[in-house]
Formats: structure tokens, C-alpha cells, sequence
């Protein structure tokens, strides 16, 4: 295995070079469980772990390795290994918990290009297809539309599909497919490159595995219905792993997604929402919330239908979400500021005492 089989002409040069990883091994974590890693490395597969300067130190869930993530490790015989360092990322797909506690989860690190995945029957809905554009654009991923299970419906239907989708969503593209039939599934390899890194996203049962499956030949990931005995939709795919297709593309699985919240700490919603924002530039208002303003060219544009309405309420909606967020996690660091002045004075008291 060589390292650009597992993606690394992909990092752009400037973060190639890592100080301090000079005696280290580079490798990739291809899937995660619990703390535990699988890193493929030049020299094989490895069960990884970090060190414990690394946990000790780790402020967020950021900073803990993530499917995807290159790593500087040293590997041990018996194919085990410890990660020392992770290399700088060039794209990060996270999601905010649904808990509302301001914790992310990381969905997977150094993406090129992401597949968003719904399918033509009850799953369909465009709000969420702004919803996953929205984390792909603050995470710099390029999106691309899958239209899954088209042999539910006719071409008429999916015709109706494709067309409500254009005045919304312009500028990614959009690959119809079936896993039956395997209809558009010529178009979709055409998109898929030797050495890139393509990860899906999607709701439970959308047909995720079932693609990765047929794409890599071979039955990889489990697939399966959604329950309907336990109603909380039970997903089959329970962990995130990378895979080498044959054609050279790497490929990771997801789990289901029930939720996905808005953990925007980038533009993405500015890219999603490009004609709302360039809109925004002839508010008469620098502040302007777009809600009920006096000579606002948003409101103006929904009013005279430049603007579709389902967009701009999808945009109000993910833009609370986003403030809401954001005070959230403002909290929780005061929180963990404010305990962290609690340990440290009574360590403080803790080490007085014993001196006296
Ligand atoms: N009719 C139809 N069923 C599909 C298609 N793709 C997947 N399925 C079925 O949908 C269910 C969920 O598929 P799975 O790949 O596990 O979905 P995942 O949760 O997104 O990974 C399974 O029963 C599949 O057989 C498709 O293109 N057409
Ligand atoms: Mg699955
Ligand atoms: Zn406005």
C-alpha cells in the first residue's frame, strides 16, 4: 500500500510537511471505535491508540483523531500502534449533537467531496438538502445531490423532483440513481477519482451501504430495513469506516443521521444561502434580520417572488439555529472556565495545607 492509494496526493503541499513528525510514520485512520483506531499506514493495518499527552491536552472532541484524519504514529509489532500527532486537516465534517448541549461530533476529516443522499420516496425534502449543503459548505467540502431508490418512482415523478429542486438549489450537481436497477450508476463513477476522499451523508436507509456495496464490489457494510418494531428507526451501519474502491476513490459510510443541527462556525450558510445574503447587501439596514425591517431587499424579493418563500424560511430557521448554537457553546466555555478556577484554587489550598 502506498500512501497516495490512501489519499495523500490530496493534501494540498502546504500541509504536507509536519514539524515534529519526522520520526514518525504516516498513516490513516480508516475507521474508530471508542477511542480505538484502525490506521493503514505503508506498512499495513494497525489497531491504534494515543498517547496520553494527547488526551490529557485534548480541549475538544477536535482534537482527538476522526475517520479520515492523517496521523504521525509509531507502530509496534502484533500490528498495534500509538498515534502521536494528527496532521493539519483541509476539510472537517461535523454536526451538532441533537442534545442541544453545544457538543459537535465529528463526522470525518479530509473530505473532498461529499454525497448527499436522499431518496425519491418518503425521505425526500429539499430543507434538509439545504440543511447538508450547509454543513458541507462550512466544512469545505464540495457537495453532490444522490437521488436514491428512482426505481419507486417513474420519470415523470422524478422529473417533478429534479425540477423542484433547480430554483433552489443551483450550482451542485444532482445524480439520480437506483440500487436495483443500477440506473445512474455510469454517471456517478465518472465523478469518483483515483485518490480522493468521498464520504455520504444521509438519513437511516436511504441506501448508503447499499451503494458503498455495489461500488466496491463486494458486500462491505451491512445493509438493512429500518425497523419499524423499535419506531426510533434503527440504523444497521453503527460505526464510520473508510473504504478502498476499486477504481483507486476512498469512500466512507455513515451512519444514519436522524438529525443533522447546524454547527456553523464558518460561511456555509452564506454559500447555501448566496442569493439571500447578496440580497442582503441592499438592506437599508447593515443589521437587517430580514424579518420585518422597513427597506429590506429580502423581504422585497419575497414579496414581488425573485425569492422562493420555502428558501427563506429554511434560511430564518437555520439562522436562529446557528445563533442559538453559538450562545451555547459561549455558555458552556464560561461553565468549563469557571470550573477549571474551581479546581485550580482548590489545588492551590491542596498544595498550602500540605505544606503546612
Ligand atoms: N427499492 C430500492 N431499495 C433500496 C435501494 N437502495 C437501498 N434500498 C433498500 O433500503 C434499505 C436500506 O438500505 P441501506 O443501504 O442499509 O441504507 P443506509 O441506512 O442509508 O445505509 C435496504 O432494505 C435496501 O435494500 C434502491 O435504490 N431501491
Ligand atoms: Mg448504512
Ligand atoms: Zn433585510
Amino acid at each position: 500500500m502506498l500512501l497516495e492509494d490512501l489519499g495523500y496526493l490530496a493534501i494540498p503541499e502546504k500541509l504536507r510537511t509536519n514539524p515534529g513528525t519526522e520520526n514518525l510514520e504516516t498513516g490513516r485512520v480508516v475507521a474508530e471505535h471508542k477511542e480505538r483506531y484502525i490506521v493503514l499506514s505503508t506498512n499495513g493495518e494497525f489497531e491504534a491508540e494515543i498517547t496520553g499527552n494527547m488526551r490529557f491536552t485534548a480541549r475538544s472532541r477536535e482534537d482527538f483523531p476522526a475517520v479520515g484524519d492523517w496521523v504521525g504514529l509509531m507502530t509496534y509489532d502484533a500490528g498495534f500502534a500509538i498515534i502521536h500527532k494528527i496532521l493539519p486537516r483541509y476539510s472537517l465534517i461535523k454536526r451538532q449533537a441533537v442534545d442541544q448541549s453545544g457538543e459537535i461530533q465529528i463526522i470525518a476529516a479530509n473530505i473532498d467531496v461529499a454525497f448527499i443522499i436522499q431518496a425519491v420516496d418518503r425521505d425526500f425534502n429539499i430543507n434538509r438538502l439545504e440543511r447538508y449543503l450547509t454543513i458541507c459548505h462550512s466544512a469545505k467540502v464540495n457537495p453532490v445531490i444522490i437521488l436514491s431508490k428512482t426505481d419507486l418512482i417513474d420519470a415523470r415523478q422524478l422529473n417533478e423532483i429534479t425540477e423542484g429542486i433547480r430554483p433552489r438549489i443551483e450550482n451542485v450537481p444532482v445524480i439520480a440513481v437506483s440500487n436495483e436497477t443500477k440506473n445512474g450508476y455510469s454517471d456517478l463513477n465518472k465523478m469518483i477519482e483515483k485518490g480522493k476522499t468521498y464520504c455520504m451523508l444521509g438519513s437511516s436507509g436511504v441506501g448508503k451501504s447499499t451503494l458503498l456495496n455495489n461500488l466496491a464490489g463486494s458486500e462491505r457494510m451491512k445493509t438493512g430495513n429500518i425497523s419499524q418494531s423499535t419506531n426510533k428507526g434503527k440504523h444497521v451501519t453503527s460505526h464510520r469506516q473508510l473504504f478502498i474502491l476499486e477504481g483507486g476513490g476512498l469512500l466512507i459510510d455513515n451512519p444514519g443521521m436522524r438529525e443533522v443541527g447546524i454547527a456553523d462556525t464558518s460561511n456555509g450558510l452564506e454559500i447555501t444561502f448566496d442569493k439571500i445574503f447578496d440580497l442582503s447587501k441592499n438592506c437599508r439596514f447593515a443589521d437587517c434580520r430580514h424579518i420585518n425591517e422597513t427597506g429590506c431587499a429580502v423581504l422585497e424579493a419575497l414579496k414581488n417572488g425573485e425569492l422562493d418563500s420555502n428558501t427563506y424560511h429554511n434560511f430564518l430557521k437555520m439562522e436562529r439555529e446557528k445563533t442559538h448554537f453559538a450562545s451555547t457553546v459561549a455558555e458552556k466555555r464560561k461553565r468549563e472556565k469557571e470550573f477549571g478556577k474551581i479546581l485550580k484554587d482548590y489545588y492551590k489550598k491542596d498544595i498550602k495545607q500540605k505544606r503546612h
